[in-house]
């Protein structure tokens, strides 16, 4: 279940490496206080902090999961087995509050993430188990921090012409090879990246110009262009 619970948008999850991140800017991990919009509390400090998590690091964590009138909705503690939960930040596996939240936090310590629904699972909910508009609580014992194999920079991917702005076109076409790659027959592949395009675009094109630019862009994309 961690899996699909913590996909931001299972339709965004379909894309894969098109995962959409939130580039959080230095100026956005004073992760002792609050972090925009994802309240963030430490309620363990490390003993000893070697490793601090960073964007494309592999973190191994437990975590619970709580509705804001406190019930719990999930635990990786309590699956059979309780193995933590595993991912890589920084390429949209997870949540938003969860990429924002666990920023530089230390091997060890233990926090307390308060999402607001906005970075959680927005208005559509996910599945049975969280509604639509949906705060969520976290509580997070980070257990390990690994460095993760670099994600490819899905920005050059789709920017075709290398002009560092992306049109819808461009992305459809990546789309369509991605979905080529995965198999997905063309019929089903065209109504599902139609979707994805739209759903892209309403969340990437910030200014609404019918174009994606460096800036804006959100999914791997590397610093240099
Ligand atoms: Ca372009
Ligand atoms: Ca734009």
């Amino acid at each position: 279940m961690a899996k699909s619970i913590l996909c931001k948008k299972m339709i965004l999850c379909v894309v894969g490496t098109m995962a959409l991140v939130a580039m959080v800017t230095a100026s956005d991990m004073n992760v002792k206080g609050d972090v925009p919009d994802v309240h963030v509390l430490v309620t363990r400090d490390s003993d000893k902090c070697t490793r601090k998590a960073a964007k494309h690091d592999i973190l191994v964590l437990h975590y619970e999961g709580f509705f804001p009138n406190g019930t719990k909705f999930d635990s990786s503690i309590e699956r059979p087995g309780a193995n933590p939960f595993q991912f890589q930040l920084g390429i949209g596996q997870v949540i938003q509050g969860w990429e924002r939240g666990l920023l530089d936090m230390c091997m060890g310590e233990k926090r307390k993430l308060t999402v607001p629904a906005s970075l959680a699972y927005g208005e559509q909910g996910s599945g049975e188990l969280i509604p639509p508009n949906t705060d969520l609580i976290f509580d997070i014992d980070l257990i390990q921090v690994h460095d993760g194999p670099q994600p490819p920079n899905v920005f050059k991917m789709i920017d075709i012409d290398s002009d560092n702005l992306l049109t819808r076109d461009e992305l459809a076409m990546y789309l369509a090879r991605q979905s080529q790659m995965q198999g997905v027959p063309m019929d089903l592949a065209n109504v599902q990246n139609l979707k994805v395009l739209n759903n892209i675009f309403t969340v990437e094109d910030k200014d609404k110009d019918g174009r994606i630019s460096h800036e804006e862009f959100t999914g791997p994309k590397h610093e240099e262009l």
